[in-house]
């Protein structure tokens, strides 16, 4: 049962029973999370204060280096899970490899592996508009007992146990599922707890937000330029709005919040797209279904793709429902 204001300890306690496995490692992993967002949201608060602290690559006063607040993100996500023992491997869109956890008595027990993006949308933080992190958790494949492997990571979206994101924006929320709906805490920063601010989240009815870089408009598909202009011509409750924010996680965010969709397709430079399947996209398509929305490459479910590298990139088509499908419609007809 949702209970406003409950706080993201208490949730995960009370629904316990709704995590696919019992054995309280998915509650644990999520626990982790919820406790590494927090330390990151610290230092992203902190970005505007660059100038006097030192720019990245830089030495501060006490000394030490400056880190990038992306590599820092990467570096507290995988510190945290990776202290606590409670995944076999993790995978990064900041690294190259995978990384395989063994545990401290080496016997690789552990069952779920998490792919990540640390830091979504990075080029915000010195403009000081929201960024995000996104996170995707799996059973592995492989045998337990045995070192993760690449197969455990390259697993269709469909195959997902859980996947979240946080958006560090006017207020920091984590917002994920299980695939029993998608549900939002907010942070309150003085007493470092979240509260279910946003139970069952899920697209209003109808949507009335595009969100793509139109910068690109020249080297886009023609079916992409056709459906950017039925958004925009004068019929029925068109045109739409247009909103850009540049970071997947915000605008995601706010067009599940009032209804519309977020799209990066293939150009003419970038014919896979730019975003990353298995750190952006799956995470994202997952979430989008679990409330109500849509998520597709352009001709198909996202989530059945069959991945076939770590940093595979795909296009991607999110949000409303009859949205994603409108713009299915004009890509079928003009790829
Ligand atoms: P990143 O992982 O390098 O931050 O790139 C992903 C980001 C998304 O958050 C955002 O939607 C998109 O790239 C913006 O790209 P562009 O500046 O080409 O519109
Ligand atoms: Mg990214």
């Amino acid at each position: 049962m949702v209970k406003k204001n409950q706080t993201l300890g208490e949730f995960i306690i009370e629904n316990q029973a709704e995590f696919p496995f019992s054995s309280g490692e998915l509650s644990r992993l999520i626990n982790s999370i919820r406790l590494a967002a927090k330390v990151v949201n610290h230092e992203v608060n902190k970005a505007g204060l660059v100038d006097i602290t030192g720019a990245a690559g830089e030495t501060n006063v006490q000394g030490e280096d400056q880190q990038k607040l992306d590599v820092y993100a990467n570096e507290k996500f995988i510190q945290t899970l990776t202290n606590r023992e409670i995944v076999c491997g993790i995978a990064s869109e900041e690294s190259e490899e995978f990384i395989t956890i063994s545990g401290q008595k080496q016997d690789h027990k552990n069952k779920y592996v998490v792919l990540m993006d640390p830091l979504d949308g990075s080029s915000n933080i010195d403009v000081n508009v929201s960024v995000g992190t996104i996170f995707s958790i799996y059973r592995r494949v492989s045998p337990i007992g045995t070192p993760v492997q690449l197969e455990d990571f390259l697993q269709p979206g469909s195959q997902q146990v859980a996947a979240g994101y946080i958006v560090y924006g006017t207020s920091t929320m984590l917002v994920y599922t299980t695939g029993h709906g998608v549900n939002g805490f907010t942070l309150n920063p003085a007493l470092g707890s979240w509260y279910l601010s946003h139970p069952d989240m899920k697209f209003p009815e109808r949507g009335s937000i595009y969100s793509v870089n139109e910068g690109n408009y020249v080297h886009f598909p023609k079916g992409v330029k056709q459906f950017i202009k039925y958004c925009q011509e004068e019929k029925d409750d068109r045109p739409f709005t247009s909103r850009y924010i540049g970071s997947l996680v915000s605008d995601f965010h706010r067009n599940m919040i009032k209804g519309g969709i977020y799209f990066y397709p293939t150009t003419s430079n970038a014919p896979k797209g730019k975003l990353r399947l298995l750190y952006e996209c799956n995470p994202m398509a997952f979430i989008a279904e679990q409330a109500g929305g849509k998520a597709s490459d352009g001709f198909r479910r996202v989530l059945d793709i069959e991945p076939t590298q770590l940093h595979q990139r795909t296009p991607f088509f999110c949000g409303n429902k009859e949205m994603v499908e409108k713009a299915e419609e004009f890509m079928a007809k003009n790829p």
